[in-house]
């Protein structure tokens, strides 16, 4: 009988020729860093570049991949030898490498333990991350640790078991003070507006609650750069798994598969040593945040504008948004017109080409990125997607007509999830429970929605929620979502849009 090998360290010497591998000895890898949050994004990013890196200038940086969440990894990576294949498709184009950069991977969904026992050791000078936007546990609008938070309630009256993310390595450098003292830089990848400051916040405000000069020690022994990282990367599928089978005949449990493009910008404020990532292709530089408005704003202002109003239209993947002719031309005019004045100059990016680039990669039909995964957590997402760049027109007195749509896209995603709406389908978000509430309470009223829901002060800002062009706006706009035809909502907002135009064009031309 022909059985199917499964990847592992075995079969790399007999890999087939279409599919690259490590082409350093992996056998005298040792751990150097820590990655918590170990999914698709991961695997087809930090660990790519760090696979590049070791294959350009061989160092100590193994990494040990850590989930404190489901999925597990022991059957999966574990079994592999922390090996896997790593697929970039481009339409029909198909490239295959196998990743060697993961030495170890520690499960710690149940208990905090073999987590700490992994980020408190002396080898790891460096903790990377990717536990999404909620992992943080902050206030989207203010980027203050959530004290009313279950997990950091519980952390706090049992900071020795902590099961979040501030808890866990608040814990580790607690446990590194006691133990050896040595430095850490902790580098949060995710998708979250001064990522850096974010974790440093929710670090610092939790071990300030430790006292014993913990946040001291802290501030002194830790940095907490913030970071750019790119590259669209979707949940993975069965079908993913079966593609490694069918076309390179062995068998893959922990495939990742994403686009052809990455990028990834590091702000350079390290405790100690850190990866030469820059031989990679990473960029290091004094300051973040013109690299993070550009891409939160474009490229996940675009994915999440057209997830919310793509799942309304029926629409199952963005390849299929983007090729929608009403949302692609909304989407285009929108970045153009409303978002790119709000971008501050980006080194070595033209603004216009970098919005093309991004539509391009958003057509890539491959890469079958599910609206409804990028709607998940929008509660998350919206203010460095959306809001962030509403306010700043708004103090510049320019339009927020297009901008204001997917704001409401948003709402009408949760609240058509709403039992009172007849549960059009199933949502995770950490505020679907309060925005459902406020449905049933509500009912129909576009008006009385909108106004419930600015009300959260934890995503809008008080003084952007009071703004009445704002409201207006986000208002006519849920009250056409959530009619027979939601897609009226964004021809009607390009047609006002037109119309303005035409008026300031015919203004500055007297
Ligand atoms: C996506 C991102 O799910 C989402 O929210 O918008 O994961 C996106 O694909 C990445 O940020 C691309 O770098």
């Amino acid at each position: 009988m022909n059985t199917i090998e499964t990847l592992g360290p075995r079969l790399l010497e007999r890999l087939p020729a279409a599919v690259q591998r490590p082409s350093y000895d992996r056998a005298s890898l040792a751990p150097g860093m820590a990655h918590l949050g170990v999914g698709a994004f991961h695997r087809c990013h930090q660990a790519e570049y760090t696979d590049d890196l070791l294959a350009l200038q061989f160092d100590r940086w193994g990494i040990v991949g850590i989930n404190i969440r489901p999925p597990t990894l022991a059957d999966t990576l574990g079994r592999q030898g922390g090996l896997y294949t790593r697929l970039t498709r481009e339409n029909d184009h198909v490239e295959a490498r196998v990743i060697g950069s993961i030495v170890k991977v520690v499960d710690s969904q149940d208990s905090p333990d073999p987590a700490l026992a992994v980020l408190a050791s002396p080898d790891i000078e460096l903790v990377t991350m990717t536990v999404t936007e909620k992992g943080y546990c902050h206030i989207p609008s203010t980027g203050a640790l959530d004290l009313g938070h279950p997990d950091i309630i519980h952390d706090l009256a049992n900071p020795d078991a902590p099961r979040s993310v501030p808890g866990i390595l608040t814990r580790a450098l607690e446990q590194r003070r006691v133990t050896h003292g040595r430095k850490l830089t902790l580098l949060s990848c995710d998708n979250i507006p001064t990522n850096g400051v974010i974790l440093e916040n929710v670090v610092r405000a939790f071990a300030e609650r430790r006292g014993d000069g913990l946040a001291d020690w802290i501030a002194a022994n830790a940095a907490f750069p913030s970071a750019m990282v790119d590259r669209i990367a979707p949940a993975v599928t069965q079908d993913d798994l079966d593609s490694v089978e069918r076309w390179f005949g062995y068998r893959d449990t922990a495939v990742a598969v994403g686009e052809p493009f990455r990028q990834w910008v590091i702000e350079q404020k390290f405790a100690g040593r850190i990866p030469s990532w820059d031989l990679a292709g990473a960029t290091f530089v004094d300051d973040v945040t013109p690299f993070e408005h550009l891409k939160m704003r474009v490229l996940n202002g675009a994915q999440t504008t057209l997830a919310t109003l793509g799942v309304q239209a029926g629409l199952e993947h963005t390849f299929d948004a983007v090729a929608d002719p009403l949302l692609s031309v909304f989407v285009r005019r929108m970045l153009v017109e409303e978002t790119l004045p709000t971008l501050m100059p980006v080194p070595g990016i033209e603004p216009l080409a970098y919005v093309e680039q991004s539509l391009g990669r958003l057509k890539n039909t491959a890469i079958r990125h599910r609206n409804h995964q990028i709607a998940t957590d929008g509660s998350q997402k919206i203010v460095q997607r959306l809001l962030n760049p509403i306010r700043d027109c708004l103090e510049r007195g320019t339009s927020i007509g297009l901008l204001s749509v997917p704001v409401a896209g948003w709402m009408a995603y949760l609240i058509l999830a709403s039992a009172r709406f007849g549960k059009r389908w199933p949502v995770s978000d950490p505020y679907a429970g309060r925005i459902a509430a406020i449905a049933d309470e509500t009912g129909r009223d576009a008006q009385a929605l909108a106004s419930a829901i600015l009300a959260i002060d934890t995503i809008f800002d008080p003084g952007l929620a009071a703004n009445e062009i704002f409201r207006a706006a986000v208002t006519s706009a849920l009250g056409e979502l959530l009619s027979d035809d939601p897609m009226a909502a964004v021809r009607h907002s390009l047609e006002q849009d037109q119309v303005a135009r035409l008026k300031r064009s015919k203004q500055s031309a007297l």
